[in-house]
């Protein structure tokens, strides 16, 4: 990380944000991402892996400091979770004390979740926000956008996502409203270690139509 820049860094974009009037159930990515943005301290770091979420992440929790947003170059899932572990553990070798913020999508969760055993085992400082759309969804997307619809094997109905992370000593906790979301979001950064937070959301061809 640079932290002496030679230039000021400029004035963030400034955005129009837009959420539904009504709170949706389940949650949007946007409304998880407003409730995020209200309370996540600055200075935090944001790792992702919600695929098909990406623009709504970038438009709600825009990056404005350097070092401080990291996501796959390449698009293989199975990078985030252990991403955010290492994110963490070179935070506190190099003396830095900071909320490390993991927004992942519920497939990309399973492909590398053992590490969030590491972020138990080393009480990292680790919000995982899995985005529980019950699907994979961009590949749903793809198929459309391929004119291939119904590609089987896109659903992922029946995962325990809590349970798994405590399996793996984990703090899990649910969250269904975007007040919900605010509330255990707020308590994970007091947690001693990592906290997994599981919040239903909308697949992408429902709340983008
Ligand atoms: C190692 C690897 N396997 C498979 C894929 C194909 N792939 C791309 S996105 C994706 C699904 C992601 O689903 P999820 O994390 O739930 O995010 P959503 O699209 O639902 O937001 C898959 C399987 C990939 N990119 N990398
Ligand atoms: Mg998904």
């Amino acid at each position: 990380m640079n932290d002496a820049p030679d230039r000021a860094a400029p004035a963030p974009l400034a955005r129009k944000h837009s959420l539904p009037d009504i709170p949706s159930s389940p949650l949007t990515p946007p409304e998880v991402y407003a409730a995020l943005s209200a309370v996540w301290p600055a200075e935090s770091a944001l790792v992702t892996e919600s695929t098909s979420t990406m623009a709504q992440q970038q438009e709600w929790l825009p990056t404005i400091r350097s070092g401080s947003f990291y996501a796959t170059a390449s698009g293989g899932i199975g990078w985030g979770v252990p991403a955010a572990v290492g994110v963490a553990l070179g935070d506190r070798a190099r003396g830095v004390e900071r909320t490390v913020v993991a927004t992942i999508g519920d497939g990309s969760f399973q492909y590398s979740v053992q590490a969030i055993w590491t972020a138990a085992q080393h009480d990292l400082p680790i919000v995982f926000v899995v985005m529980r759309n019950e699907e994979y969804s961009i590949l749903k997307a793809f198929a459309l956008l391929e004119k291939t619809p119904g590609v089987p094997g896109m659903d992922l109905p029946g995962l325990d996502i809590a349970s798994i992370a405590t399996g793996f000593g984990c703090r899990a906790v649910h969250a269904d409203t975007s007040e919900q979301l605010a509330e255990q979001f707020t308590t994970a950064l007091t947690a001693k270690g990592p906290t997994v937070i599981v919040v239903r959301t909308q697949p992408m061809m429902a709340h983008l139509g």
